[in-house]
Order: structure tokens, then C-alpha cells, then sequence
């Protein structure tokens, strides 16, 4: 299990006395990428659920600390699970994914002991790359020894990666493994980011992601995959964070489902996000939505780059 290979490290900058480097999370969509990243950074940054193509940008989540008397900087970054884009909205993930392997020191292919995915397209974008792959086998909870080693054996064959490591990022099993592994791998560098920073995306950014998860977690079928939230006010009081937020959908059948009758699925949402945000931002928070219609919003390029789909 332990491949430990040690060329292919790169060295960095060896006067300067710090760790650094960018860690990419990648893998097929569900395999439990944000689960794992909200874990190694012990802060819920990534929204999660349990259907497909949650996440759609590149969310990075920042982990400072000591090891072994040597500060260090971690960068991790969550990617939009990895699929064949049908429309242009997933272009714009895959070109995400893309930036992030291309920027990494070190890559997690997150993988899921009970899918059988079919995982080619990962390894394609991987082969590509220099830099050290761990391959973590996750959702391990529920499996048995004997399934573990079957899919240890699976991936020996399979894929090279230079660790093959099975964890439960649900329950934090065997991540600080995975943490270890990753710092050992670490060129010396200084910080690519003032130490007090978590992340590299804006309040606003969190507060559209939590709504989406709500709806993500409230509706059925394409509504989800239709719906894109955009805060279009947050204002911060001494005792109250203020925050509209526009739905959109593509179309009206689709804007009648999110109202639910007598506006009922909408609030109950609603309330759902804000118990969310209160949490998320520690303040009270006052919601207002409105949901708008916006036809094809995902095939079209204008509407994606206003909605933070560029690179
Ligand atoms: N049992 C178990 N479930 C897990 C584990 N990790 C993640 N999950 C579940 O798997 C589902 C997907 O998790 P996510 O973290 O959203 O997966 P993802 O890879 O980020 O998914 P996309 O953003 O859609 O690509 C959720 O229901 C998680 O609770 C694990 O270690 N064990
Ligand atoms: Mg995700």
C-alpha cells in the first residue's frame, strides 16, 4: 500500500524556511471531493450533497500551521466533479478542473470504494500531468477489510499513483494520513496568501453557494442543475447581515416548482439557508429571494462569465 517514491519532489526555494504548494482535489462527481476538503481544512467552506455536480468552481480552502517546527501553507483546491460537458455551464467547470491541475504541487484523486465509475476521463486529464498523485479510495465506513484490499489491488493495477490511501472523509478516517502525505511533498516556498485568509473567494461567493445548496437539497430531478443564485445585496450591519439573492432558473415551469404553491418550497428554503448562513457567517442574517427567470442562462457565454464562470 505504502509506495513511497521520493524523486518527482520538487525542492523549491531551499532559503526560505516555509512550506507552501496548491493540492488538488479531483475525481468523478460524489466521490466525496468537498467532503474531504472541508475536513483537511476543519471548516465547512464547500457545500455538499448527496446528488452529483454540486460543486462548480474552483473553491480554494487555505490551511496554515506548524509541522515539525516548520511553518507551512497549504492551499487546497475543490473542483467541480469531472465529467464529458454537455452544455456550456460544464465547459466552464472542466476548465476549472483543468486550472487546477495545472497549478498543483500535489493531486488527490478522490475516488468511491462502492461506484464503479468509469474513471478514464480523470486519468486522461491526470496522465498529462508531472506532479505526485495520491489516490484516495474514500467512503471507506461502510465497506469491509476484504473490499478495501479488493480495491487497493484494483487501482495497484490500474492506475500509478504513489500512494493509495483509503479513508472516510465523512468521519475524518485516515485524513491525517493523507495530510502527512501531502506536507512530505511540499516544496519550500513562502505563503501564496496572507495567513489570516481562508479562502480566496469573496462572503457573497458562501452566501450564494449555501442558498444553492438548499436547493440543492429541497428539489428534484433538473430543477437544481437549472437553478444559479447571485447575491445581489449583502450588506453588514453591527448586528445583522442583510442579503437579497436572485434564483435563477431557465424556465417558468421551473420557477413555479421553486415557489411551491402558496410560495411554500421557496420558504421553507429559504429558512433552510438562513439558519445556514447564520451559522456560516456566526451572525444573524436576514434573507430575501426572488426568483427570476433567465432562459438557457447555462448556454450562454454572457450570462456565465457575469456569473463568475471565467477563468
Ligand atoms: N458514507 C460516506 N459518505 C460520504 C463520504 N464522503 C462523502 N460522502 C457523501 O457523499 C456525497 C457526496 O459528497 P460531496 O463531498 O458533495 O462529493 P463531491 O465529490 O464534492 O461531489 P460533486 O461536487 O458533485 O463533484 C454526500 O452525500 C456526502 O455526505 C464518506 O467518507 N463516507
Ligand atoms: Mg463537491
Amino acid at each position: 500500500m505504502d509506495q513511497e517514491i521520493t524523486e518527482n519532489i520538487p525542492a523549491g526555494d531551499l532559503s526560505v524556511n516555509h512550506k507552501a504548494g496548491f493540492v488538488s482535489i479531483v475525481g468523478k462527481p460524489n466521490v466525496g471531493k468537498s467532503t474531504l476538503m472541508n475536513q483537511l481544512v476543519g471548516e465547512r467552506l464547500s457545500i455538499i450533497t448527496a446528488k452529483a455536480q454540486t460543486t462548480r468552481h474552483r473553491i480554494m480552502g487555505i490551511l496554515n500551521g506548524t509541522h515539525n517546527g516548520q511553518e507551512f501553507q497549504l492551499v487546497y483546491s475543490d473542483t467541480p466533479g469531472i465529467i464529458k460537458p454537455l452544455y456550456k455551464l460544464q465547459e466552464s467547470m472542466m476548465s476549472f478542473v483543468r486550472g487546477s491541475i495545472e497549478d498543483a504541487d500535489v493531486i488527490l484523486f478522490v475516488t468511491d470504494i462502492f461506484e464503479l465509475h468509469d474513471e478514464n476521463d480523470v486519468i486522461e486529464r491526470l496522465k498529462k500531468s508531472e506532479v505526485p498523485v495520491l489516490l484516495l479510495i474514500n467512503k471507506i465506513d461502510h465497506a469491509t477489510q476484504e473490499q478495501v484490499n479488493e480495491k487497493i489491488a484494483y487501482w495497484q493495477e490500474n492506475f500509478t499513483a504513489q500512494e493509495i490511501i483509503p479513508i472516510s472523509a465523512l468521519n475524518g478516517f485516515n485524513t491525517e494520513h493523507v495530510f502527512e502525505s501531502i506536507i512530505s511533498r511540499l516544496p519550500q516556498h513562502p505563503a501564496y496568501f496572507p495567513k489570516d485568509e481562508l479562502t480566496d473567494k469573496p462572503e457573497r461567493f458562501f452566501a450564494s453557494e449555501i442558498i444553492r445548496e438548499k436547493i440543492f437539497l429541497n428539489y428534484k430531478k433538473e430543477v437544481p442543475y437549472s437553478s444559479e443564485v447571485v447575491v445581489t445585496g449583502f450588506k453588514e450591519k453591527e448586528d445583522i447581515i442583510v442579503i437579497q439573492a436572485e434564483i435563477l432558473v431557465e424556465r417558468a415551469t421551473q420557477r413555479a416548482i421553486l415557489l411551491g404553491e402558496g410560495g411554500k418550497m421557496i420558504k421553507k428554503t429559504g429558512i433552510m439557508a438562513r439558519e445556514e448562513l447564520e451559522r456560516f457567517f456566526g451572525k444573524k442574517v436576514f434573507l430575501e429571494q426572488f426568483v427570476k427567470v433567465e432562459p438557457d442562462w447555462r448556454q450562454k457565454e454572457r450570462m456565465l462569465k457575469r456569473l463568475g464562470y471565467d477563468e
